[in-house]
């Protein structure tokens, strides 16, 4: 068995959930107020892998960045040496929606050189009543840059765990066709 580790950016406006999500993932644990992140956050998520062959095991490193722009100073180093990329948007408010684009900017200025793919989660699917931005909406953005789309509810669990084990297997095909390329 190895060990596969990969730092994930998690990204996105402020309150859109990042916080909730990754601490529900992880610890099981869901606020219901909001603490706004300040800086970044930290947070490990072990993904088992069933490969066919052995048995594997993929680490995401997930950095929780702080939404606020009064910390952009700070956070936009921390956008770099990214593997994976989570953006994530409130279903009830477009424009976190349109503002990921910005995001991935920044994040990509960081990471020159890099390859970076990974998810767009759409959260807040409870909020039924106020959404504003549809799931064919989110898809075809996820599409147009080369990501996968997840809707869930964070406040509910609701497919949380989707995305993080959709990058625990991108990762794990890169590695693949990595060891493949150096053996060839
Ligand atoms: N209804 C609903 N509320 C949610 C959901 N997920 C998060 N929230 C609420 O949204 C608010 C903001 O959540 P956070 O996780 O702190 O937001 P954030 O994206 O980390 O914000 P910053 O740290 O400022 O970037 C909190 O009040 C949460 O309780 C969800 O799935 N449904
Ligand atoms: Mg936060």
């Amino acid at each position: 068995m190895s060990i596969l580790r990969a730092r994930v950016i998690v990204a996105g406006e402020p309150t859109v959930g990042k916080t909730c999500l990754v601490n529900q993932v992880c610890k099981q644990s869901f606020n219901h107020n909001y603490m706004m992140t300040q800086g970044c956050e930290y947070n490990i998520k072990e993904i088992p892998l069933e490969t066919g062959k052995s048995y594997q095991r993929v680490e995401l490193h997930l950095i929780d960045i702080a939404g606020q722009n009064i910390f952009k100073e700070i956070t936009f180093e921390l956008l770099g040496k990214a593997n994976l990329i989570m953006l994530v948007y409130d279903v009830t408010n477009p424009d976190t929606f349109h503002l990921l684009r910005q995001w991935l900017e920044g994040i990509r200025q960081q990471n020159q050189g890099r390859a970076l793919t990974g998810v767009v989660v759409a959260n807040k699917i409870d909020l039924e009543n106020r959404v504003a931005v549809g799931p064919a909406d989110g898809a075809a953005f996820a599409k147009s840059i080369g990501f996968e789309f997840f809707e869930v509810s964070t406040l509910q669990g609701k497919n949380i765990d989707d995305p993080f084990k959709c990058l625990a297997d991108i990762f794990y095909r890169r590695y693949q066709e990595k060891v493949a390329s150096l053996g060839a």
